[in-house]
């Protein structure tokens, strides 16, 4: 094992992706004060019923300011939010949604991976571990007729659950790819199948997880974001049949639409597997 070299730390991976998250463009509109009191004093209010419910004590309530405090300096605040409250607000905004199903973006996106026509040869080390993976299909519109110049965005972790440009000492843009496809609408990714993620466990969101009696893991998946012209764009991901906590997800994030039953390649080496997003109008 050559961990040393890439021996992760919560500290690294929060801070990497609390300056991930401020580099992303957000929308700023002006402020509605009715649906924000109303939003905030609801939020408040449900801490208020927890804190009596529980009978919650002096320590426990100082234990949780130290946590706070912990969590925001460390950076993990992209992580413990969309770990345990993005799966909702998902939910709430792709609720109409007829095409294909989305879940969670996580906190380690990064736009501007390096780009391909039809096919890509998924950017990773000459000897990267793991299963090869031979991943393909279509991007359609509702009615199953190919969309020209969609962007098929992928992402995921490497054979030892970790994310380049979030853990240390992994190239750049490995296992990062986007496709832009043709008439045919086809994209196909050659890469390598991720392993399951683990919350990192040495800092203030692991030490939540472990005072909670939980699990730190997240199945094996594949990020995806889906965009073309005059289309609803997709963000999701996608998860292996049989594989350990697609059952359990600490992230609530998987969901049946959404688990692959890939099969041996024809050659033997590794897997292949076909999945279609038929995107709705925009
Ligand atoms: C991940 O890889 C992820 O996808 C999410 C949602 C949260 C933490 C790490
Ligand atoms: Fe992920």
């Amino acid at each position: 094992m050559t961990t040393t070299e890439h021996n992760p730390t919560a500290v690294g991976s929060g801070q990497n992706a609390t300056a991930s998250f401020a580099r992303k463009e957000r929308q700023a509109g002006p402020v509605d004060h009715e649906r924000a009191g109303a939003i905030i004093g609801d939020a408040l209010a449900a801490l208020h019923e927890v804190v009596r419910r529980h009978q919650v004590t002096y320590a426990e309530y100082d234990a949780l300011k130290g946590w706070l405090i912990d969590v925001g300096r460390t950076g993990e605040w992209p992580l413990f939010l969309d770990v345990f409250l993005e799966h909702v607000v998902e939910q709430v905004a792709n609720a109409d949604r007829k095409g294909a199903v989305g879940t969670i973006e996580g906190p380690y996106y990064i736009p501007g991976a390096p780009e391909f026509a039809a096919e890509a040869d998924v950017p990773r080390r000459a000897d990267e571990p793991g299963t090869p993976l031979l991943f393909e299909g279509t991007v359609t519109d509702l009615d199953g007729n190919p969309l020209d110049g969609a962007l098929v965005e992928l992402w995921h972790a490497d054979d030892a659950g970790y994310y380049s440009q979030f853990a240390p000492g992994i190239p750049e843009w490995n296992l990062r790819a986007q496709i832009r496809t043709g008439e045919d609408g086809h994209y196909a990714f050659r890469t390598i199948q991720p392993a399951p993620y683990q919350i990192p466990t040495d800092g203030a969101v692991g030490a939540m997880v472990a005072t909670a009696g939980w699990h730190p893991w997240r199945p094996a998946h594949l990020h995806l974001k889906v965009t073309a012209p005059g289309r609803a764009p997709v963000t999701t991901q996608l998860y292996f049949a049989g594989g350990e906590y697609v059952a359990d997800d600490v992230a609530q994030a998987v969901k049946p639409e959404l688990i692959l039953h890939p099969t041996k390649s024809d050659s033997g080496e590794g897997n292949h597997v076909t999945y279609d997003f038929p995107l709705d109008p925009a």
